[in-house]
């Protein structure tokens, strides 16, 4: 039968703590030491997997706020640049979406996302900070009712909701 690694331990301990002590001295002062450490580990274990359920929970509230949201103005912007997009959660290179960057003279971009005509995204660029998510941010319109409905991040990931290749299909 093979030693289980528990008890290997115990006796890599006691074979190296033998001498003064004894050997029933050694292996009776071992063993609390050895579970000790175990208790250990497992509230190792459990504090990992809780703080992996914190940041599991917390993170679909920061990544996208619902609400009524208003489409950025592109007043004092002008178009800089255009671009297709492979942009639904297929990457097979069907580059449905375009995407026209627009820019102001002080350096900040909005961008506007459309698909079959119908835009679908805004995402506006006011600095080159990623953690400020207040100037620098995406909104999307999730069910195609034209109402601007979810607010993410300006660096997260998007992808076309399914209404617009829906509408595209029609
Ligand atoms: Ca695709
Ligand atoms: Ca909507």
């Amino acid at each position: 039968m093979e030693q289980n690694p528990h008890k290997r331990r115990i006796r890599i301990r006691h074979s190296y703590s033998q001498g003064a002590d004894g050997d029933f001295l050694s292996y009776a002062g071992n063993r609390p030491v050895a579970s000790a450490r175990r208790i250990c580990e497992k509230m190792r274990y459990r504090i990992f997997f809780f703080i992996i359920f914190l940041l599991a929970s917390i993170a679909p509230l920061s990544a996208m706020e619902k609400g009524v949201f208003k489409p950025p103005s592109l007043e004092g912007y002008t178009l800089v640049q255009t671009k297709q997009l492979d942009k639904d959660k297929v990457k097979d290179g069907i580059k449905e979406t375009t995407l026209e960057i627009y820019g102001n003279a002080i350096g900040q971009y909005i961008g506007k996302y459309t698909c079959n005509g119908i835009i679908w995204e805004w995402g506006v660029k006011a600095n080159n900070n990623n953690d400020d998510t207040i100037n620098n941010y995406i909104l999307r319109d999730s069910d195609g009712d034209g109402i601007f409905d979810e607010r993410y991040g300006g660096n997260e990931t998007t992808y076309v909701p399914d209404w617009v290749k829906k509408a595209g299909n029609k």
